[in-house]
């Protein structure tokens, strides 16, 4: 990821909401103005739905050399890991929720493969529940929303357990970012940033608007962070 400084915010735009129709056209553009790309994986069991997948992973690699998220809502992760690496994921994200029994090798596979180590939390579940391996995570995911769908509204009790994360960070020396991800838009960016999301999932409600042209939505985007945050785009 770039270099950044602990003040800036990082736009990870959702791909699962970008027009699927127009996926190489409509990367050319967000890979001139984002970050990160965020990939959400589901299996029908763990998140009630069906998403995008290793192989999603694959095209996005062949369309970008930005970073790319891959946010594991399965409930068998460590069968994917692989996979994922080798589709050229960047980071691979797992939900603590799955990892319980197995979560430091879980984390070992996930960086022996070369990827960093993202870990999720669902709304219900509580920051406690990743507390003895938050030393070795990259990313640290608060959910915003329940997991399964876009375009859900958010939950208001997660800025707390955001600032939970990043008091915790400062008191432990811990390295991890916090991204929060869900209905990240201009009636949540002063909160959450407030409370210390620096990476944003950048969704339906945020950046992709059926019927406008994504550049245009990408620089309204940019704008609502801006008078909401007092950040501008360097
Ligand atoms: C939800 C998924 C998310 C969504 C994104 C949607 O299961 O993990 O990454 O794609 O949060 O954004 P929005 O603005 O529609 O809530
Ligand atoms: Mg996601």
């Amino acid at each position: 990821m770039k270099e950044r400084t602990p003040e800036e915010p990082i736009f990870s735009p959702s791909l699962m909401c970008m027009d699927l129709r127009y996926v190489a056209g409509q990367m050319e553009i967000l890979n001139r103005h984002c970050d990160v790309y965020h990939v959400d994986i589901m299996d029908g069991h763990f998140a009630k739905n069906i998403a995008l997948s290793p192989a999603f992973v694959s095209v996005v690699r062949s369309l970008t050399s930005l970073p790319v998220d891959a946010h594991l809502m399965v409930t068998q992760p460590g069968d994917y890991i692989d996979a994922l690496a080798a589709a050229g994921a960047s980071v691979i994200t797992v939900h603590a929720e799955t990892i319980g029994t197995e979560a430091f090798r879980t984390i070992r596979r996930i960086q022996a493969a070369g990827c960093q180590v993202g870990v999720a939390l669902c709304p219900a579940t509580p920051l406690a529940m990743a507390e003895s391996y938050l030393g070795y995570v990259d990313v640290l995911t608060i959910m915003t929303v329940d997991v399964g769908y876009a375009g859900q509204p958010f939950i208001p009790e997660m800025v707390e357990k955001i600032r939970l994360a990043a008091a915790l960070r400062q008191e432990r020396g811990h390295h991890y970012v916090i991204q929060s991800d869900g209905a990240n838009n201009p009636a949540t960016y002063r909160a959450l940033y407030g409370a210390g999301t620096r990476m944003f999932v950048m969704g339906s409600s945020g950046l992709f608007r059926p019927g406008v042209p994504l550049e245009e939505a990408y620089e309204a985007m940019r704008r609502d962070f801006g008078e909401a945050v007092g950040i501008q785009e360097t």
